[in-house]
């Protein structure tokens, strides 16, 4: 997909197989008409100014935008688009797999035989839980978390769910149903995050929320970390306020919060959801036809601030 942007247009891409720091990012973006960037990439006014005044589209390499500072980018009548719908079914799918990692303790399982410590088995080893029948919590049903919640018809699962509104044609086409988040809390044997991270979902959870979850509760995130107070969840699973946690984002990344290292019934995973050939093809096709679109003067698919384009 590089090579249909290196057909037209002047390309430069990132030299290092890593994110670039503020600084390389600032030099990066220097007179560029385009800029694809990474969730890691902070783009806010002075990034904006840094590209010029003829930058016409920051696309971001990501359905999530809470690296832009959109308004900052309206103002400047510059044009922020993200990746959505391609990487649904693997960020769900992705969840699904955290979630049977922690019951059946798989990563905890596997440290142990690669310790050398297994000598023959035992009919109480690694005891999990069992995710049929159960009631799944899932916080945010959009594009995601409506994947997340229909791969749960496998499993023969109650499905209950927050959002901002109920969404009776998705509940009655997925058999969830609507609660308020107290209850999504209570009555959740498993709770999966899928919210966009904003100043009002962040920290969605915390010690307050987790002293209301079942002491048997498994909490998924492959949404933001910063939906979960990382310290608080740190001592929840220490106190075994709830049984386990399957992580794929984090607070602060790549930094964790200490003592969730140490513990057992966590699974951590490096921000791996959309990970997939086929979903990063899917996602960079994307974003270069956004770049492409906008510098051709057409309206790009994935507008996140639409009033530029008027
Ligand atoms: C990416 C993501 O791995 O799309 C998102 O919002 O969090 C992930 O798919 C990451 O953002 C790549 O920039």
């Amino acid at each position: 997909n590089i090579d249909a942007l290196r057909a037209v247009h002047h390309v430069e891409v990132n030299p290092h197989d890593r994110a670039l720091t503020r600084d390389e990012l600032l030099e990066a973006v220097r007179g560029r008409d385009a800029v694809i960037t990474l969730l890691t990439d902070t783009v806010d006014a002075a990034v904006l100014d840094a590209a010029g005044p003829q930058c016409r589209i920051f696309a971001n390499y990501a359905v999530g935008f809470n690296n832009f500072d959109v308004a900052a980018a309206t103002a400047r009548k510059i044009v922020m688009t993200n990746t959505p719908g391609v990487l649904d079914d693997a960020t769900a799918a992705h969840a699904w797999a955290l979630l049977f990692a922690v019951t059946r303790r798989t990563s905890e399982a596997e440290r142990y035989v690669r310790a050398g410590r297994w000598e023959g088995w035992a009919p109480m080893a690694f005891i999990g839980q069992d995710i049929d029948h159960k009631t799944v919590g899932v916080a945010g049903l959009g594009r995601i978390g409506a994947k997340f919640a229909r791969k749960a018809k496998a499993f023969d699962m109650k499905v209950i769910y927050t959002d901002a509104h109920p969404n009776r044609t998705l509940e009655d086409e997925l058999g969830a149903t609507f609660v308020d988040k107290e209850t999504l809390l209570r009555e959740s044997d498993f709770l999966s995050l899928h919210l966009p991270l904003t100043p009002e979902t962040r920290h969605y959870l915390g010690a307050r929320e987790f002293a209301l979850m079942k002491k048997t509760a498994v909490l998924i995130n492959a949404a933001r970390g910063p939906l979960i107070d990382e310290r608080a969840l740190v001592t929840a699973l220490r106190d075994k306020m709830i049984w386990g946690a399957g992580l794929d984002v984090f607070e602060n990344e790549p930094d964790l919060e200490d003592g969730l290292l140490e513990l057992e019934n966590v699974v951590i995973v490096p921000h791996i959801a959309s990970a997939t050939i086929e979903t990063r093809i899917a996602m960079g096709n994307i974003a270069v036809g956004n770049v492409l679109g906008v510098l051709n003067g057409e309206r790009p698919r994935n507008c996140i601030n639409p009033e530029v384009l008027v």
